[in-house]
């Protein structure tokens, strides 16, 4: 079941299915502790997907600039603590592709509804670039954009959906990358929406 996208970058099929029930719950509690909201970027546009982190830091946007923070700029709180079933899911999925011992600090949730989209970039914001990136994909489908080194390279489309996990670094932690406008469809858990899960060591 594990599906190479490039040297160092792999989707495992369903990887997420076996802790679907614990993930949700871990959702929930903190989607409630530190609700969804949509950041603005330093150009002043709103984002198109509603965010929310969990762990020691969590990624923001706002007029000054994108970064990681340890409180929730709206509620002035710590973000919830990462909750040991998205903790343990990365560290298994890491190992799976071939990168023992990862230890994220950072989850970043992304909630996409019909006609949501991500465009094409870096994630550049962390402090090393030598951790791999961890993405769990719940919900309704979405395809996924995976770019070269640079923003005009071509873009391979990966469908994914409720259960995905896709995981990259090394020579692929810096690609292009984004999801292309949602369809509109109805998970039967989790209704119109998808929800992404992407855990990083940021510190
Ligand atoms: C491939 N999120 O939050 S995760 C993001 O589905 C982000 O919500 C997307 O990109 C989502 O920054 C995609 C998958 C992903 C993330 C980073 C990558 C794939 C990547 C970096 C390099 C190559
Ligand atoms: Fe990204």
């Amino acid at each position: 079941h594990r599906e190479r996208l490039g040297e160092q970058a792999f989707v495992l099929r369903g990887f997420a299915l076996a802790n679907e029930a614990e993930l949700l719950l871990a959702l929930a509690d903190v989607s409630a502790a530190a609700p969804f909201r949509r950041l603005v970027t330093p150009g002043g546009l709103t984002m198109s997907a509603a965010m929310t982190n969990c762990g020691a830091l969590g990624w923001t946007s706002d007029r000054r600039g994108y970064r990681y923070a340890s409180h929730d700029p709206d509620s002035g709180q710590p973000w919830p603590a990462m909750p040991v079933a998205m903790l343990a899911l990365a560290r298994e999925a890491a190992s799976e592709a071939g990168f023992p011992g990862f230890v994220p600090d950072a989850c970043l949730i992304n909630r996409y509804l019909p006609g949501t989209r991500l465009s094409l970039h870096q994630d550049r914001d962390e402090r090393s670039h030598d951790h791999p990136i961890v993405s769990v994909s719940l919900g309704i489908p979405a395809t996924f954009l995976f770019g070269g080194h640079r923003r005009a390279d071509k873009a391979a489309r990966i469908p994914l959906v409720h259960g995905d996990v896709v995981v990259w670094g090394g020579v692929d932690r810096l690609r292009f990358h984004g999801v292309v406008p949602l369809k509109p469809a109805r998970h039967p858990l989790l209704g119109e929406q998808r929800i992404n899960f992407t855990l990083r060591k940021a510190g």
